[in-house]
């Protein structure tokens, strides 16, 4: 792999600086999982964000610093190591490279599958890595799909909808298409000059996550950015003890566009480095995604074509990183 340098920006996006409101700490719904009312509060930031945070999740802050502080010497192992990983098509270790048509940002990464809810510790080989590694890996990621279940029966509850599993079912089947993902953002020093210009430095281009849902949970360092209806792109301030939760494509399509997938991105910091952590909770590979027909009004159609989740997983790898996936299957 020839090495791609930030002055290569040709090959890299950059983007305006944002615009409008960057404050966003008042934006950004904050839910408690104990409040009695959380069902309705996520389903309004669901409909109104695609996008919300969550307190009180009952995942100990020890499985979460034991598989951070796993990742961070995971990434601090020297580059030929980490490439016996690699590359990462699409699963494995990858660096800078983001998917297979030219999406560069700046980022390093373990993409990685989940079986049956499951790494398995055969899915990527690393050098190095004690199997303590991924024991505490396999800890973390059922206690985040565990959240993700009980935030999809209460979206179910919220919009009143029966069984309450509906949605949660296709991430506890064994078949479930899931994955989990640690991006690692070194700082980039160079960067300056383009804050200077008044223009950012992508880490993680835009884009809406496919799935379901994703829960992600990031160090304290700040470069997550989401973009509003409007389309202002605004700040996500870092909370190491929180988790954000992020509403996938193939859930506006279940719920026929009353929530939309929210598109997101990270700027590359200039000094500290970002690690984030995200548990990407997919369908079994046929299941069909259409509106869930308990949520659907009398007389209401589909706004989409019907798909299965392999179809359009397929049609995500065969495009560009920010382009508008679901576009193609929405009827006229
Ligand atoms: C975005 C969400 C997840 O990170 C991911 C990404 C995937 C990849 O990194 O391999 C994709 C991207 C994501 C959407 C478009 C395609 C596929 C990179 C890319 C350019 C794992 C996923 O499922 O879709």
């Amino acid at each position: 792999y020839e090495p791609i340098l930030p002055n290569s920006s040709n090959l890299f996006r950059t983007c305006k600086s944002t615009s409008g409101n960057n404050n966003s700490s008042s934006v950004i719904p904050v839910i408690d999982m104990l409040d009695p009312n959380a069902k309705f509060l996520i389903t309004k930031a669901c409909e109104e964000f695609g996008f919300f945070k969550i307190i009180n999740h009952g995942v100990p802050d020890e499985t979460i610093i034991k598989l951070e502080s796993d990742a961070v010497q995971l990434f601090d192992l020297p580059q030929c190591d980490k490439d016996k990983a690699g590359p990462a098509s699409p699963y494995g270790y990858g660096n800078k490279r983001i998917g297979s048509l030219g999406d560069v940002g700046w980022v390093e990464y373990l993409l990685l599958p989940l079986n049956d809810g499951l790494v398995s510790d055969k899915s990527v080989t690393i050098p190095q890595t004690p199997h303590l590694f991924w024991y505490g890996l396999n800890k973390y990621v059922t206690s985040v799909r565990n959240i993700a279940c009980v935030v999809l029966e209460k979206i179910a509850d919220g919009l009143n909808i029966e069984p309450k599993n509906v949605l949660s079912r296709m991430l506890k089947n064994e078949k479930s298409d899931s994955c989990f993902r640690i991006n690692h953002y070194p700082p980039c020093t160079e960067i300056e000059a383009y804050l200077k210009g008044g223009r950012n430095f992508i880490g993680f281009g835009e884009h809406t996550d496919p799935q379901v849902i994703s829960i992600i949970r990031s160090n304290n360092t700040t470069g997550l950015q989401i973009s509003l209806k409007d389309g202002t792109w605004v700040s996500v301030p870092p909370d190491e003890h929180s988790f954000f939760i992020i509403v996938g494509d193939s859930l506006q399509v279940l719920t026929n566009g009353r929530f939309k997938s929210v598109k997101h991105r990270v700027l590359a910091n200039s000094v500290k480095s970002r690690l984030s952590m995200i548990y990407f909770g997919g369908p079994p590979l046929n299941e069909k995604i259409l509106p869930l027909s308990s949520l659907m009004e009398e007389g209401e159609e589909s706004l989409y074509k019907e798909f299965t989740w392999q179809e359009y997983k397929k049609s995500t790898y065969m495009t560009k990183l920010s382009a508008d996936r679901l576009g193609l299957y929405k009827k006229n």
